[in-house]
């Protein structure tokens, strides 16, 4: 019943969300490398492909043209057999996910994951206020219906790999 939403694709799309600093990238890759699916990691689309309406000088990052966005990613997505990982999910029209994942992290160990990425004091304390208050989660919540939105601890190594495992059976269940 999770694909509900694959009327026009064999293969489904999984979204990867969290606050910046919670483990997407590192998933999306590994998940990628051992099922073949594609990841598009839609801050480098949108660096590369300047889907943004300039640089935010108060949130350190760039203002992403959903519309833009959206359109750029469509052809693939609608393929199907993506992992989309991005650090917001509600711009992103509903039927193109069949799972999504929203990945949690402990306040210190992200804390001291966005310290070593070098980002500044203020940069680091919306993120983990932003983690605190689940906004992410919510996000998905809102946007998704409630089976096919999950939420995964991504503190340890451990976790990581117990992700990507839960999420190749899946893949491999659902293929
Ligand atoms: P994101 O893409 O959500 O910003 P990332 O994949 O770049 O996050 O990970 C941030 C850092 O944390 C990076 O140095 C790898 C590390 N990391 C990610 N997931 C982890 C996990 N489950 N356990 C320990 N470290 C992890």
């Amino acid at each position: 019943n999770s694909l509900i939403n694959m009327s026009s694709r064999d293969k489904p799309n999984i979204m990867i969300t969290g606050t910046p600093g919670t483990g997407k990238t590192s998933l999306c890759e590994q998940l990628a490398r051992e099922t073949g699916f594609r990841h598009i990691n839609v801050g480098d689309w949108v660096k590369e492909k300047s889907l943004h309406s300039g640089w935010d000088d108060d949130f350190e990052c760039f203002v992403l043209d959903d519309d833009k966005v959206c359109d750029a990613l469509e052809e693939l997505v609608e393929e199907g057999g993506c992992i989309v990982d991005h650090h917001g999910c509600d711009m992103f029209p509903e039927r193109w996910f069949d799972l999504v994942i929203v990945l949690q992290t402990d306040n210190s160990t992200l804390f001291d994951r966005l310290q070593r990425r070098g980002y500044s004091q203020k940069k680091i304390q919306e993120n983990v206020e932003c983690e605190i208050m689940m906004v992410v989660a919510e996000e998905a919540r809102e946007s998704y219906k409630e089976e096919i939105v999950k939420l995964l601890p991504s503190n340890t190594s451990e976790d990581l790999e117990r992700n990507l495992q839960q999420l190749v059976d899946w893949i491999r269940a659902n293929t």
